[in-house]
This record gives structure tokens, C-alpha cells and sequence, in this order.
């Protein structure tokens, strides 16, 4: 697939240089199939000046060029604008565009009157990120009008923004008539995010149409976001979304047809050998290993050669990420490996994020006790090396020689005291981190409920990270990807997720995972890649089941792969591997492709 012309492209996020959720993975991650599509003259990115590490992942360029960007960088900054112009030091290299939002601050009362007289767009005041969000586009608004004035309709343009956030422009760039084709994309609809999680019979009533847009939005107090978001929608030339599911929101929700949908993609690296894949798994497993005999073996400890680690991970939405029904389904797992009598461990953690005031005190203790407990043993071993090759080399082998000859007594009595210091008769704990509202955490009170509370006789134990994973994070001590590529199962059971990306990083890391119907990448895998089963992506049937059943079709697939050995875990995780090529951009960009010429011909 081709673009029939060379437009100049400015694709514009919230999440350019700051990563919030998923649309910064679908922006960063396109950039190469970007770049070779339309060139690297022709692109620049558009977004917020307001990441904290902002400094250390961009780099200014000069704006002497000839080009149409840097002409209107330039006679913007003549103006009086502060732009930050340069390249975005990610895979790539792409020129990006960022302003300031709060460089408008001054002029807010009157940004917000103009979108209401224009756009009979209301406003309220004291939302921080609503107010940056209208500061941001007008700058971009503004960069429109200049390039636009510096163009004289020579090049053909695109402005294709992502979300609501930095949707405003395109309602201006109509009503000021410029010669931009604007593309705007959705990655979910803000009602259908707030009614998934207050509405038990969202999906039936979208598609009856019993919404009213307005007063549902009066009724969560997102009228102006929502009213954002059905300018954009109906302002652009092609209106796009990510998924099918998402389709049938914009329709009802934003009352306008999507013209395209985009599915999102991934960057495959993939290894020459697929044993490399396999040694990492081994690697980081290891990594993983390492945290559970610090949070666990303190109270009591299990067969790390027969347990399996599951995760789930995500922003905190309960409900929507589908946390209640993984709980739901380990609990029964629990019961069914308890009663069949299944020697297996499952650790299950689950990655998010919520606000903690520290990581648990105790927790890390635990850790450099641990930590002392090791260095004990290396100091054991060494001895043990050297006694023994002194024996050796006297010729003595014939006799072997006892443990107490072979380690000083000192390093003996050493062991033995911190490890019975060490141990505890509590259980372990369920989270890591003191969280701030710990009594009325949901995943904490369905632990507490259902009685899931890592005692030693359940078969199944729960590790609540209530914080994204980091190399920087002292519990692993690895990035994400890697803890990903060291657990078995990744658990998406989502109720409302426009796409999801989680799953399909597991995949692409040769890890199975878990999806439902009611995840874009689900329905995707379903219904564009026409196979109701993927090897290794399980897709759970939420959209025409209920609740329970759900939850025990999750049970029943986990009690099927914890039962499966280890064999055939490794050949699967080799053909899950293989299965990610679908999901490669190098597949999937041409649907944007697509979407681009559908807009340079309107
Ligand atoms: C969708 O995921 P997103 O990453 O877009 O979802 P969010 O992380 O919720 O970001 C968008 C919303 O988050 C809010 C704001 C946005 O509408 O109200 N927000 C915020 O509260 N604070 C901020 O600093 C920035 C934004 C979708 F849900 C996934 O299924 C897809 O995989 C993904 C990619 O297509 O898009
Ligand atoms: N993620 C991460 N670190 C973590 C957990 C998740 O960087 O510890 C990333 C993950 O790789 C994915 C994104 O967060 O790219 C979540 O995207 P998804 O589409 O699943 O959900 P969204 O947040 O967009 O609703
Ligand atoms: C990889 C490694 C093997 C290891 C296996 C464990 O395949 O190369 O050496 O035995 O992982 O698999 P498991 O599913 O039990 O973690």
C-alpha cells in the first residue's frame, strides 16, 4: 500500500514526548513505517512541553531550513512564541514540535470564550489537565494558521490529531478555512469509558441508542471534553478509531460514522534463533524468582521449579481492565487445583498503578536480609572451592571430606543466625507498597473477601504492585518488557478496552496471554485474522456471557495451562512467537495508509 501523494504530515498527541497510556506505545512505536512512508522531510510530531524527563528525550535542531516546519518555527519565534523544535531521541529520530501549555495562561478566559462562541464548546474551570489541554491546542491552532500562511497552498497537508486532548484545532482549521486535510483518530470515547464503568448494561444499551450524549456527559461532569471530542469527530475529513467495538461508540456516542478503522500495531524484533527468546524467559525468570523468595520465603516456602507466574497490568480501572474477574477466576482456580490435589504454585501479580505513600518498609527488609543470606552462601561456596582443591591437590580425595572441614564454623553459626532471624510467622503480604487508601482498595478487598490471602495452603498467591515495573523499582530490578518475557501468562479479561496493548506485548515476547471479546485486539484477532483460536491468545467470551460464566471459562483455561508441562509450555511459547508477525506494523500501517489517501482525495 502507497500514498498516492507526498503530503507533509504533522501528527499531533498529548502523549508525544510523554508517556501517559497507550496512544504514546501506537505514536512511538509506528515511527520507522512513518518515516519510510512519507519521508523523513515530511513529518513532524506535534505535542505537550510537560513530561518531567522531557530534557533527557529531546534534542534541539536549528529552524535555518528551507522546509515549510522550520519557515514556521521561525516566523513563529519572530513572534514572540516559544517553540521547542527538535528531534525526539526514540527509534527513529523523528523532528518534533513541542509548546508549552502554560505559556497561554494568561490568555485562558479567553480561549475558553472563543471555543464557546465558535464552537459552542463550554468550559469549567479548575480541571488542571482540561485547562492545558485548550493552552496546548490553541498554540497548535496557531502553528496551523502559520504554516499555513507560510505554505500558500504549495504543499498538500495533513494535520492528524489523536484524542480530544489535542482535538480543538481541527474545528479551527474548518472554520478558518486553511488548506489542511485534518485526520482525527479516537482511541475510545470518554462516555464510553465512564459508562462502561457505572452502566452493568453498557454494550445493550449503546447499541439501542438510549444515550443522550448531553446529559449523560452533564451527569459525569465531562460536558466540555465530550463536546471536544464530537467537534473533532465531525470537524475532520476522515474520522478514524482503532476498533470495531469503538466504531460502535463513535456512532452512537459521537454521532458520526467512522471512516476508517486503524488497528494498532507493534514493532516485532524478532531473534534469528527462537531459543535466544527462551534463554531471556529463563533469564528473567530467575529475576522474578529472586522477588518471590524475598516477599514469600520469609513465611514459608514452595517448589519454584513447579510454580508459574501470571500477571495482569494496566491502569487501575477495576472493572474496565477486567481485575474483578481475574480475581474472580484465580479464586476458583484456587478451589479446583486445591481439590484435584495439583502440586503447583501460581503467583499472581497484578502490575498498576495507585497512589502508595512508600514501598512496604518490610518488604524491603526482607529483601536485604535476603540479599545477606546470599552473600553468606557465595562466601560458603568459595570456601568450599578452595578446602577442596587443597585436599585435592594433596592427593586426600579418596576420603570425602565432611561439610564441617569443608566451611568455617563462623560462616556456619552466620547462616543459621540470620536466616532464623529472617524468618516469620506472618502472612505473606498482598501488596507491596503502603497504599494510601488501603481500606477501600478494591483488589485488597476482594483479597480480604474471598479469603485469598496468601495463606501456605493456597495453591494460588497474590502480589499487588500498586506501580508500574522499572529497572529502578528495587522489588525486580528489570524493565517491563522483561518482566513480561519472565512470567507464563499475561491476563487481559477486559470489559472496556478500545484496543489493549498489553496482550499483545506479551505475544510479541513469545509470552501467551489472555484478551476477551470485548478488547479490540480480541475482537481483531478474531474477526480480521478470521481464526477463533491463535496459538496462545485466549480470547474470554464476555460480550453474549455473563459474569460467572466468564469467570469460569477463565478458571477452566488457567486450570488447563497450569496442568500442561513444561514441554509443551516451551514449544508454545516458540509458536506464539510466530503468530506476533500479524501484529507487526510493517502488517498493520497501512491502514493508515489507506485513511491518508481516503483524505488527500477529499
Ligand atoms: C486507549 O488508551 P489510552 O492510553 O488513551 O487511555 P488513557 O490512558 O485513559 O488516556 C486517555 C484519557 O486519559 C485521561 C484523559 C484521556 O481521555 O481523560 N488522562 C489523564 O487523566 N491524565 C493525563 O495526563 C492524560 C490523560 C485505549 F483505552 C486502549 O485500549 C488502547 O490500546 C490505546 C491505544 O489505542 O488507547
Ligand atoms: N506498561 C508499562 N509498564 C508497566 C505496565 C504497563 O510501560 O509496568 C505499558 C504497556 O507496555 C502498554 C501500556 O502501558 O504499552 C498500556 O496500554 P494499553 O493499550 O494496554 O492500555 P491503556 O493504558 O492505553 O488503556
Ligand atoms: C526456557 C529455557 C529452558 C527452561 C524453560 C523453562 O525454554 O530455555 O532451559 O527449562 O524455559 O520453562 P518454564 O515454562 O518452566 O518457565
Amino acid at each position: 500500500m502507497h500514498l498516492k501523494e507526498r503530503p507533509l504530515l504533522i501528527e499531533g498527541a498529548w502523549e508525544v514526548c510523554n508517556q501517559v497510556g497507550g496512544i504514546y506505545t501506537v505514536i512511538k512505536s509506528k515511527i520507522l513505517n512513518v518515516l519510510s512512508t512519507v519521508g523523513d522531510e515530511n513529518y513532524c510530531l506535534i505535542g505537550p512541553y510537560v513530561s518531567d524527563n522531557v530534557s533527557a528525550i529531546f534534542e534541539p535542531i536549528d529552524d535555518q531550513g528551507d522546509d515549510l516546519v522550520s519557515k514556521t518555527v521561525r516566523s513563529l519565534r519572530a513572534k514572540g512564541y516559544e517553540v521547542f523544535y527538535g528531534r525526539w531521541l526514540v527509534s527513529g529520530r523523528p523532528r518534533v514540535i513541542l509548546f508549552n501549555p502554560l505559556n497561554e495562561a494568561w490568555k485562558l478566559g479567553d480561549i475558553k470564550k472563543s471555543y464557546w462562541e465558535s464552537h459552542n464548546i463550554p468550559s469549567f474551570d479548575g480541571d488542571a489537565l482540561y485547562d492545558q489541554t485548550l493552552m496546548l491546542s490553541s498554540q497548535i491552532t496557531d502553528f496551523f494558521q502559520e504554516l499555513d500562511n507560510t505554505n500558500q497552498g504549495k504543499q498538500k497537508v495533513i494535520a492528524h490529531m489523536h484524542e480530544w486532548m489535542v482535538g480543538l484545532p481541527i474545528p479551527e482549521i474548518r472554520r478558518r478555512k486553511l488548506n489542511i486535510k485534518a485526520v482525527f483518530t479516537t482511541h475510545a470515547t470518554l462516555l464510553g469509558r465512564y459508562l462502561a464503568m457505572n452502566d452493568p448494561e453498557f454494550y445493550n444499551h449503546l447499541e439501542k441508542g438510549v444515550y443522550n450524549w448531553e446529559k449523560e456527559a452533564t451527569h459525569f461532569n465531562i460536558l466540555p471534553q465530550v463536546a471536544i471530542e464530537r467537534a473533532a469527530a465531525h470537524g475532520a475529513h476522515t474520522f478514524s478509531t482503532v476498533s470495531r467495538l469503538t466504531a460502535v461508540e463513535c456512532k452512537y456516542l459521537l454521532g458520526r460514522d467512522t471512516d476508517a478503522i486503524v488497528p494498532n500495531g507493534i514493532n516485532i524484533n524478532r531473534f534469528e534463533a527462537l531459543h535466544e527468546s527462551q534463554n531471556l524467559h529463563q533469564t528473567y525468570k530467575q529475576k522474578i524468582h529472586e522477588f518471590v523468595m524475598g516477599h514469600f520465603f520469609q513465611s514459608y516456602s514452595f517448589d519454584l521449579n513447579n510454580t508459574l507466574y501470571f500477571f495482569t497490568s494496566g491502569r487501575y480501572e477495576y472493572k474496565n481492565k477486567g481485575f474483578d474477574l481475574t480475581l474472580e477466576a484465580l479464586a476458583r482456580l484456587n478451589h479446583k487445583l486445591k481439590v484435584n490435589n495439583i502440586n503447583k504454585t501460581v503467583v499472581t501479580f497484578f502490575i498498576t498503578k495507585k497512589d502508595y505513600d512508600s514501598i512496604n518498609p518490610i518488604e524491603l527488609e526482607s529483601r536485604a536480609v535476603l540479599g545477606e543470606i546470599r552473600k553468606i552462601c557465595d562466601a560458603m561456596e568459595k570456601s568450599v572451592g578452595e578446602r577442596l582443591f587443597y585436599v585435592a591437590s594433596k592427593g586426600d580425595v579418596y576420603e570425602t571430606p565432611s561439610i564441617e572441614d569443608l566451611i568455617p564454623e563462623s560462616l556456619r553459626l552466620q547462616l543459621r543466625r540470620t536466616v532464623q532471624s529472617w524468618k516469620s510467622s506472618r502472612l505473606p503480604f498482598i501488596t507491596t507498597h503502603n497504599l494510601k487508601d488501603d481500606s477501600k482498595d478494591d483488589i485488597l478487598n476482594f483479597a480480604r473477601q474471598s479469603g485469598l490471602l496468601n495463606y501456605e495452603s493456597d495453591r494460588v498467591k497474590l502480589v499487588y504492585h500498586p506501580d508500574f515495573v522499572s529497572s529502578m523499582n528495587p522489588l525486580f530490578g528489570i524493565d517491563y518488557d522483561e518482566f513480561v518475557r519472565g512470567c507464563h501468562l499475561g491476563v487481559f479479561p477486559s470489559y472496556y478496552e478500545p484496543w489493549g496493548y498489553t496482550p499483545m506485548e506479551c505475544v510479541a515476547r513469545g509470552i501467551p496471554a489472555v484478551t476477551s471479546d470485548l478488547a479490540g485486539f480480541g475482537d481483531f484477532v478474531i474477526n480480521d485474522l478470521k481464526r477463533t483460536k491463535v496459538e496462545g491468545i485466549e480470547v474470554i467470551h464476555r460480550k453474549n456471557s455473563d459474569y460467572s460464566h466468564s469467570a469460569e471459562e477463565l478458571a477452566n483455561y488457567m486450570y488447563d495451562f497450569v496442568t500442561t508441562d513444561r514441554r509443551d509450555r516451551i514449544s508454545q511459547r516458540n509458536t506464539v512467537e510466530q503468530s506476533s508477525i500479524h501484529f507487526d506494523w510493517n502488517e498493520l500501517y497501512k491502514y493508515y495508509v489507506e485513511a491518508y489517501n481516503m483524505t488527500l482525495e477529499r
